[in-house]
C-alpha cells in the first residue's frame, strides 16, 4: 500500500556547534509565519524508545562502543522514530522539521568512523528507502570556529573525538551537499543574525515553490 505522506519532510544537518539549535527555532517561526502547520523532533532520538538509544549513543563508558554497534544504534532509533512519530504526522499533513537526519550517518558513521558507504545504504533502503527529507539545511562552519563556539561544555562520547574525526565529518557533508539537489548549504560561520537570515530565506523559497 501507497503511504500518502502529504507533510514536508525538513532536516537540519550540521556538526556540532554549526547553529542548528539556534536555528531551528527560525526555522520554525519562518513556516508559521507561511501558515504551515509544523512539528520539530531530533535524532537520534524524537520518542521515549528512540531518546533511550540516544542516551546509549552518548554516553561516556570505559567500555568503547564497536562502529557497527553505533551505526546500528542509529538506525534502530531512526526506525522506531519514523514510525512512531515522524511518518504519522507527516500522514496527518504536518510539516515536520528534524534535527539531523540520515545524512548524519554518512558524514559520522561513514566519514567519520569510515565505514563504507554502501553498507549504510543498505541500512537506509531497509528503514526510509521510500522517504527522504524535501529539505535539508546543511549548516557548515569550519571545525576550528565549532570548537570554539561549544567551548568547555561537558562533552559527550562522540564530541570527545579528535579534530581530524570532524574534518572527514565535515568533507563527507560537503561531498553530499555536491551532489544532492535538496541540500542547501549555508555558510553558518558567519554572524547568528546573518545565519538566520539565510536560513529564514532558503525556508521562504521552499514554502514559495510548495504551495
Ligand atoms: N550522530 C547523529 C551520528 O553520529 N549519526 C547520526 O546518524 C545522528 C543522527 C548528536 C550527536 O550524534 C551524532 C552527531 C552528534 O555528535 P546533537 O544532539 O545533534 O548530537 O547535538 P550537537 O550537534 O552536538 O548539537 P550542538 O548543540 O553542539 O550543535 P548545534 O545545535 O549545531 O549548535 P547550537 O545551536 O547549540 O550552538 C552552539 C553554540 O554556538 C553559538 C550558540 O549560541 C551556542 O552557544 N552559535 C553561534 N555563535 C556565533 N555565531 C553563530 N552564527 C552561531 N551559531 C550558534
Amino acid at each position: 500500500m501507497v503511504d500518502r505522506l502529504t507533510g514536508k519532510f525538513l532536516t537540519l544537518e550540521g556538526s556540532e556547534g554549526a547553529g542548528k539549535s539556534s536555528n531551528l527555532d527560525i526555522v520554525v517561526t519562518t513556516l508559521r509565519d507561511c501558515g504551515v502547520d509544523v512539528a520539530t523532533t531530533r535524532e537520534p532520538g524524537g520518542t521515549e524508545t528512540a531518546e533511550s538509544i540516544r542516551e546509549l549513543l552518548l554516553a561516556v563508558r570505559d567500555e568503547p562502543l564497536d562502529d557497527l554497534a553505533e551505526l546500528l544504534l542509529m538506525f534502530a532509533a531512526r526506525a522506531q522514530h519514523l514510525t512512531t512519530k515522524i511518518r504519522p504526522m507527516l500522514r496527518a499533513g504536518t510539516w515536520v522539521v528534524c534535527d539531523r537526519f540520515t545524512d548524519a550517518t554518512y558524514a559520522y558513521q561513514g566519514g567519520g568512523r569510515g565505514i563504507d558507504a554502501a553498507s549504510i545504504a543498505l541500512l537506509e533502503q531497509l528503514v526510509h528507502g521510500d522517504l527522504q527529507p524535501d529539505l535539508t539545511l546543511y549548516l557548515d562552519v569550519p571545525v576550528e570556529v565549532a570548537f570554539q563556539r561549544i567551548g568547555d561544555r561537558d562533552l559527550d562520547r562522540i564530541e570527545r573525538e579528535e579534530r581530524a574525526f570532524f574534518e572527514r565529518v565535515r568533507a563527507n557533508y560537503l561531498e553530499r551537499a555536491g551532489r544532492e539537489e535538496r541540500i542547501e548549504i549555508i555558510d553558518a560561520s558567519a554572524s547568528l543574525e546573518a545565519v538566520a537570515a539565510a536560513v529564514e530565506q532558503t525556508i521562504r523559497r521552499f514554502v514559495a515553490a510548495h504551495p
